[in-house]
Formats: structure tokens, C-alpha cells, sequence
């Protein structure tokens, strides 16, 4: 699992505006729509959705510490979204009972492993993985028109690549699934039987893909000549899993970000 580092992050509470515009003018959503789409609850209602949930972000200093600006860029996603969100001055466990004693009802922390968000009233709780998973598949609802009926390849069977298959099959789309690990994409089949695993990925491309999720924590997995050009691609690893050939010849229609939609796709399954 790729651990984001301080470059990954440092402009996105600055860039969030513009990130929305960029995604509303690529899906027609923004990113509150496919956050909200992502977390399963698209008949939540209006109130609960604006009714500004105190939600508080634990910095933690296990393993291997602190990513600078880590916290606060999850607490300004969270603000633009409308949460009454703060970072808490203390940090790990003390953290935690100083969100509690100010009321957060939403608590957000992350470690080297897990990164979670928790509804301390309702018990809910949202992983990163598998809601950026789910988020960037919600963009792909958007942005083609509807994933209901198309064909599929999730690369990556982790956290991210699970999510996006649960999120796909629900939608009712063809899933395919490739991992350079074949007892992970055997154990996603064992959990989700409607997906195909496919064992070469040059010839999974060839198979009429109009939908592709990149999940996994490599460079340059895909290559330009597996690309038609007309694919809609969800990339939440990091980095990139596109080699900059393909990147020029998918140019505006790929989804690629650090935290945003998974942070904002956590939020709304929790609310
Ligand atoms: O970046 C990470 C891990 N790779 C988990 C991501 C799960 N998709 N963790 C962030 C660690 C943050 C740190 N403990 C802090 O600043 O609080």
C-alpha cells in the first residue's frame, strides 16, 4: 500500500475549487454527487447532508509517524464538503478522547495500514480503500453515462480493486478482474461471483474494455498500446499506473487524484 507523502498532498486544499470544476466539466458530477453516489446512500436526505456533522481528524504517530499536512488536507476536503471539521491537537489515543470530549461524531485517522473514518453515534464506519475504490467507480457512473451494461477491467484485486468490483457488479456492469497475484483475484471471486478473471492483460484490453479501474501501487501499467482511445479510466494509485504515452492518448478522460474522492466518498458512507 503506497504511503502518500508530503508532495502528494500539499496543494490540494488550495486546488479543491478548481478539482471540483475539473470534475464536474469531465463526469458532470461533482465531487459531493459522486461521493454521494459512491457511499450506497443515494437516498440519504438533504438534511442529513447538510446538517454540518462535527468531525474530527486524529494525526497518528505510529509507524512510521506523521505526513506533514496529512490531517489537515483530509479536515479542508472535509470543510469544503460542508462537515464542521478540525484537526485535533493531540495526537493518537489522547487525540482521540479529546475528539470525543468536543463532540466530533465523526472521527478520521490513518495509519500506515488502515485509514478509516468512524461515526462514533450511528457505529458506521468507511475504509479509504474500499470507498476510493467505490468513489472513483461512482466518477466512472458519471462520466460514461451509466457503467450499467459496459465492459469492465479492474486491475489491482487490493482494498481499492475490491471496492470498485462491489461498486461495478451492483451497477450491473461486465467485471473483469487482472492481479499479477492470481489467488487475489481468485479470492474477489470467491466474494464476487460475477467477475471474470483474466490472466494477461495485454489480451484483457483486447477484449472490448470500455471501462477501466488502475488499482494498484505501480508505475506505467498501462501502456499506450493497450488503449483505443476511447476507454474511460479511473487511476487512484499512486503513482499514476499509466506510462505518460498513454497518459497523452487518454488526455481528459482519466480520473487520477491523492485523496479527494476517497476522502469525500468515506464521509457520506458515514453521515
Ligand atoms: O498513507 C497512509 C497509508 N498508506 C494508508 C492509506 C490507506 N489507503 N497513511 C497515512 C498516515 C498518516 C499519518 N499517520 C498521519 O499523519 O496521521
Amino acid at each position: 500500500m503506497t504511503r502518500l507523502c508530503e508532495q502528494d498532498i500539499c496543494s490540494i486544499s488550495e486546488m479543491l475549487k478548481n478539482y471540483d470544476n475539473y470534475l464536474l466539466s469531465k463526469t458532470s458530477g461533482r465531487l459531493r454527487d459522486i461521493a454521494i453516489r459512491a457511499s450506497g446512500r443515494d437516498n440519504i436526505d438533504t438534511d442529513t447532508i447538510n446538517s454540518a456533522k462535527k468531525t474530527a481528524v486524529v494525526p497518528l504517530t505510529s509507524g512510521e509517524g506523521i505526513i506533514r499536512g496529512f490531517s489537515e488536507t483530509v479536515c479542508s476536503i472535509l470543510r469544503y464538503l460542508g462537515a464542521d471539521a478540525f484537526v485535533t491537537q493531540k495526537t493518537d489515543v489522547a487525540g482521540l478522547s479529546q475528539a470525543v470530549d468536543e463532540g466530533a461524531e465523526v472521527i478520521f485517522m490513518a495509519d500506515d495500514l488502515t485509514f478509516s473514518a468512524i461515526n462514533i453515534k450511528s457505529g458506521r464506519t468507511a475504509d479509504n480503500g474500499e470507498f476510493t475504490g467505490k468513489g472513483y467507480c461512482a466518477a466512472l457512473d458519471f462520466m460514461s453515462g451509466g457503467v450499467s451494461g459496459k465492459n469492465a477491467l479492474i486491475i489491482g484485486a487490493g482494498p481499492v480493486g475490491c471496492g470498485a468490483a462491489q461498486f461495478l457488479v451492483a451497477k450491473g456492469a461486465c467485471v473483469h478482474i487482472y492481479d499479477i497475484d492470481m489467488e487475489k483475484s481468485e479470492q474477489l471471486k470467491r466474494s464476487t461471483p460475477e467477475i471474470v478473471i483474466e490472466k494477461n492483460l495485454p489480451d484483457a484490453f483486447g477484449k472490448g474494455v470500455e471501462l477501466v479501474v488502475e488499482a494498484t501501487p505501480s508505475k506505467s501499467v498501462i501502456e499506450a498500446s493497450y488503449l483505443r482511445g476511447t476507454e474511460y479510466i479511473a487511476a487512484p494509485g499512486i503513482p499514476l499506473g499509466l506510462s505518460a504515452g498513454a497518459v497523452n492518448k487518454m488526455d481528459g478522460r482519466i480520473i487520477h487524484d491523492a485523496l479527494e474522492i476517497g476522502v469525500a466518498s468515506m464521509l457520506f458512507a458515514v453521515i
